[in-house]
Order: C-alpha cells, then structure tokens, then sequence
C-alpha cells in the first residue's frame, strides 16, 4: 500500500504523459484553464526584441495578472521589462513569502501563480513555498534568473548555486533554457505542466545574458490534451454505483474545487452524503444539506465520521488520502472503495481499492450524470434531517468555551466565521487551531478556504492571503495564524501596508507553540522548546503602518472582528487566546493511530516515561 516513491517522481510520472502535445487528441478531457485566444495568432509571440521581452509578453498573453518576487541584479532587465510593457507585479520582502503569494493566487482563482527570484538566494528561500505547492498540488510557476551559463560561464560568479537541481526537488518539473529563442516555449510548457494532470509548481531557469539577447521569433501557442479517462475503470464504477443495496458516501478531494454543480448533483442521485479532505473544503458547499464536513475518520467532524459510518461504498474523488487530511491514515477502510483521480499514481495508494478511476474529477462526474437514470436512488428523507441534528448537536458542543484567561481559539474560528461574508477568504496557518478550522469553520463556497495542509509550512497564512487580496481587491481576506507562524512571516504585513492590501490579520496569542505542546505533553509528560518572546502587538502595528486591534475577552470577541472588518486597510487583531484543555479530535486520532504502529517495547518506554515524570513535583517545562 505505501509506496516510498517521491511525490515529485509521481507528478513528473504523469506530466510525461498528459501534457503538452503538438495536436490535439479527440478522445482527451479535462480542464485546460488556458487563455482562450480570439483568432490563433493572438497568443503568437512574434518580431525581434529582447529574450526580457519574449519573456514578458509570453507571460502577458497567457494572461498572468501578477508576478510576485524581488529584484536582484541578475533579472532588473526582466523587471523593467515588466514594467515597461505593464505586466503587474508586486515586491515581496522574503522569497519565501513570493512562492506562498503565487500559490494563495493560484488557490484562490485555480489559475497559475508567477512568482520571480534571482538565482542562489532567492531560489533556496522560495525552496518552501514550492515545497507547499508540490505536496498541495498547486499551480505555481517560478521564473528563475540564473547565473551565466554555456558560453558566457565565469568561475565563481555570484549566487551561483545548481538553481535547476535545487528547484528539481521541489517542483513537477523545471524548464532550464539555453537559447534565447527557446523562452516562449519554455514560459508555456511550465504554465501548462502547472495545470495539467494533478497541479504542482514548475520553473523556468533562464541564465541572465538572453535576458538582452535579440532574437526574431514566431512561437504560437502550445496545444495542450487533457486527462485520458479510463473507460473500463469506469463502467465497474458506474455498475457499482447502481447497486442500491450498497449505501453510497462521496469523499471530495481537492480535484473536485471546480466542480461544485455537478458534485451536489451527483450526490443528490445518489442520496450520498459528501465528506472533504482539508483541501477539498469548499468544493461541496458545507451549508449543503448533504454535506457532512472534513473526514470521515476520527479526526474530522464528528458528523462525518457518524453518518459514514452506515456508508458501505465510498466514491473518493480528486483526493489522495494523505496523512494530514486522514489524521495519519486514521480514515476507516469501507468495504468497497471507488477511487478516481487525475493522477493515476495517486490511485490505490493508502487504501485498498475496488476500482481506480483515471480521470479529471469534473469530466468524471459530468460523464456519471449521463448515467443519471441508472444511478437515481429514492429520495431519503431521513439523512438531511439526520446531518442537521447532528451538525447542529456539533456546532453546540463547539460554542462551549474550555478558556480560563483568555479566549478559546474555537470560539474565534467560529465567530470569524459568522462575521464574515460568504465569500471571504480564509488563509489559516499552521497553528493548532487549523484542526478546529478544518472541523468548524465551514466553507459555504469553492476555492475560499485555504491551509498549507501538507507541508505545513508554518507562516504560509500572510503572504498567501496578501497574494490573493492583490487580484480581489473587493473581498474580505482573512488571516488566522498562531503567534509562532506571525514570527515567522510578521515582515510581510509591511507588503500589505505599502499597497494598501485591506487583509485583516488575526493573531492568537499564547506565547508558545501550542501545538507542539499538545503533542509533547502526552508523550514526554513536559514540554521543550515551545515558549515564545511576549511581543507587543500594537507597537508592531504602528511600525508596519496598518490598523491595531486586540481582544481579550470572550464578551468582546464578535464586536473585535467586525470592528477590524470594517477598518479600512490591513489590520493587525491580537486575540488573547487560551486553548484551555478542549480535545482535539485530529490529535486523539493520530495519537491513537501511532500508538497502534508501536511495538511492545515502544509502547512501554512512552508509558514508563509519562509515569516517572508524572510523579515529579517539580515541572520541567521548556
Ligand atoms: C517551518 C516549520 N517549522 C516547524 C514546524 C513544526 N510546527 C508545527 S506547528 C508549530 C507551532 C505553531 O505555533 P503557533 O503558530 O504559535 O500556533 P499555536 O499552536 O500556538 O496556536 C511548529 C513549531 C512547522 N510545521 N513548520
Ligand atoms: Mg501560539
């Protein structure tokens, strides 16, 4: 079942087959998010200029609305390109910062995000940004300048570090150019790889001496196939899915995001209730009646794993089963599983599978409704009224506060919630509670709730949320972020004050790595290395230039959002947070999965450990 494949082997495995081809193919499917071009010599990068220029205006006509990165003296020529031709852009602090902007763009739109580095520094800082995209299965595309290469080459120049090996670790694929003449295509094939298949980050390394190279070009746009549907995988599908003896739950992944219409309709015939990975929240809006929440194990809503409890088939479509979304792989097997996914090496991976399904989520469910007739069940009235009880015996349970001195993280997340408009974002970082999120903070629309689910790259909430805000101006972005992963990205709200970016951070402040915490205490019976600086929060406002709000009382906690909503501009909200000792749910279950891993041996020294220190009077915490 586990395979010790990497998963940048898996994407490239696919990318080899689905991607770009010079004619297109009848039988392919799936969604090619490219610029539609009016007539076909619209998107022809054509005449004589600058290797700066091709570049810039391949990006243009494949309708990239925003490069985000840092100058350096490698690439100015490109930058004043942009800037000449007017491809936007925006200045980050930290590259790092650059690859998340890209990757909340590319999430939050389900287009490719561009983000530019110089080579050396700049590639290594973004190298977690990347990281995040590859294992989330985001778009992202990174235009990396790279030192003189070929004839120009120089010993001991500048940054001059192996940029294509480094980025071939965390990428789908990296684009090395060698000649001028070669940037269209290259710009284009890293956008499409990007897409196609399951997504991921690609690159483009162009060493800088063609950035002022001339060349008469004539490149027109690539023609792209999509996704192969495997018609065999799906009639078994389809078969089991018309036995009514078996009870149907739908599984939506992240494959599913776009699909939201066809999900619901599919559900509906099937009379299924519809659970989500962390990725896949939103695809299924979770205000729909069929709609259960994240998981289906022990880790997710309590409703979920309920009603999936009497499902007996489950159609798990566009999502992986990986470890965070499955509380490490605590998802119960059910008899019969349907797999479909755009990567057919995701197939079969984690959980023993009835059929595989080698399909584009959309395409697959869009063929099961030409099927409508077969798979119609009678309309079950008694599940809708089922799942309302239940979510709404679960939204009572999370109301109550388990705070002493301070405020219940999921109380915040369920105020935040009930502040906000429908279609705000929401960035939620790396803190302890993105489990209360994944769990209570319901995402009643696609593509608006997003966590660095599985590189969980602490500080990614910041600079995602500022990406995303750059091309929606207009809508509510928020950020929830522990105050470990504030320190880690904190520099980038100056980003957010210089534009005039209206995110409106939130910060819940406990002075320590609470999660870590969680997770030592059980184990060690204390705690290491988890206290963080007291900061002053309002002095860190002023400095940045953005709004200042604190809230400290539970009393206060509604009036405190939407005091920051309304203020214009980013604001900066310190919630005085205190996790009390609520359970949580994904914790339990993952503690409760390792254990089981153990053998005797391991087992015993964890027990004896706890019971020594336990008995010491003395605590010997951090
Ligand atoms: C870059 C990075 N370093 C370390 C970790 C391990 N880690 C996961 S959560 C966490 C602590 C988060 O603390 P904070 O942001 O204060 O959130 P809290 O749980 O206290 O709400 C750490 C250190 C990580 N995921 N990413
Ligand atoms: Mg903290």
């Amino acid at each position: 079942m586990f395979h010790s494949l990497s998963r940048r082997d898996l994407l490239k495995a696919v990318a080899a087959g689905a991607l770009v081809s010079a004619i297109p193919t009848a039988v392919s499917a799936g969604p090619l998010r490219r610029v539609r071009y009016e007539k076909e010599e619209d998107g022809v990068i054509s005449g004589h200029m600058t290797g700066a220029a091709a570049l810039v205006e391949t990006l243009l006509k494949e309708g990239v609305e925003c490069v985000y990165g840092i100058p350096g003296a490698q690439d100015n020529e490109l930058w004043d390109t942009m800037k000449t031709k007017g491809l936007p852009y925006l200045l980050v602090t930290h590259e790092f910062s650059a690859a998340c902007m890209a990757d909340g763009y590319a999430r939050s739109t389900g287009k490719p995000g561009v983000l530019c580095v110089v080579p050396g520094p700049g590639v290594t800082n973004s190298l977690s940004g990347l990281g995040e995209a590859l294992l989330d299965s985001s778009p992202v595309v990174a235009i990396v300048c790279d030192v003189a290469r070929g004839e120009k080459y120089k010993p001991f120049q500048v940054h001059e570090l192996p940029q294509v090996g480094l980025l071939q670790q965390v990428t789908k694929g990296v684009f090395p150019v060698k000649c001028v003449g070669d940037i269209p295509n290259a710009v284009r094939e890293a956008l499409a790889l990007a897409v196609s298949g399951e997504p991921g980050p690609t690159a483009v390394v162009v060493p800088y001496p063609l950035f002022i190279e001339t060349f008469k070009f004539h490149c027109p746009p690539l023609a792209l196939t999509g996704v192969p549907l495997s018609e065999d995988a799906f009639a078994r599908a389809v078969d089991l899915l018309c036995d009514r003896k078996r009870r149907v739950g739908i599984y939506a992944g992240l494959g599913c995001m776009d699909y939201s219409a066809p999900l619901a309709e599919v559900a509906e015939l099937l009379q299924a209730p519809v659970a989500t990975s962390v990725s896949g929240k939103g695809s299924l809006p979770e205000c729909h009646p069929l709609s259960v929440g994240w998981g289906y194990g022990p880790q997710g809503t309590k409703t979920a794993e309920q009603v999936f409890g009497d499902v007996d088939l489950v159609l798990a479509v566009g999502v992986r089963y990986s470890e965070v979304s499955t509380g490490f792989y605590s998802d119960p097997q059910t008899p019969c599983l349907i797999q479909v996914d755009a990567n057919p090496e995701n197939l079969g991976k984690v959980m023993k599978t009835s059929v595989c399904v080698h399909a584009d989520a959309g395409v697959f469910l869009s063929r099961l409704l030409e099927q409508a007739d077969c798979l119609r069940r009678p309309k079950d009235c008694k599940l809708p009224a089922r799942i309302a009880g239940l979510r709404r015996d679960e939204y009572k349970k999370c109301q109550e506060s388990y705070a002493k001195c301070g405020i219940d993280p999921m109380l915040v997340v369920l105020a935040l919630r009930h502040c906000t408009k429908p279609d705000a974002l929401f960035f939620v970082d790396v803190t302890l509670a993105e489990h209360y999120a994944a769990e209570a903070l319901t995402a009643v629309q696609a593509r608006t709730y997003f966590n660095p689910t599985n590189n969980q790259a602490m500080g990614w909430s910041i600079p995602a949320a500022i990406g995303a805000q750059r091309v929606f101006p207009c809508r509510q972005t928020v950020t929830l972020t522990g105050d470990g992963c504030f320190l880690m990205t904190a520099m980038e709200i100056s980003t957010a004050a210089r534009e005039g970016l209206p995110v409106k951070f939130f910060v819940l402040d406990d002075q320590a790595y609470h999660y870590m915490q969680k997770l030592q205490q059980s184990a060690y019976a204390r705690t290491t290395a988890t206290l963080l600086a007291h900061l002053d929060y309002a002095a860190l406002a002023k400095g940045f230039g953005v709004g200042y709000n604190e809230i400290t009382s539970e009393d206060d906690l509604e009036a405190g959002i939407r005091a920051a909503l309304c203020q214009e501009g980013p604001v900066l909200t310190r919630i005085a947070a205190d996790y009390g000792k609520r359970p949580v749910r994904w914790i339990d279950a993952v503690r409760k999965r390792y254990m089981r891993e153990l053998n005797a041996e391991q087992k015993a020294r964890i027990v004896a450990r706890v019971g020594a220190r336990s008995i010491h009077l003395k605590k010997e915490n951090d």
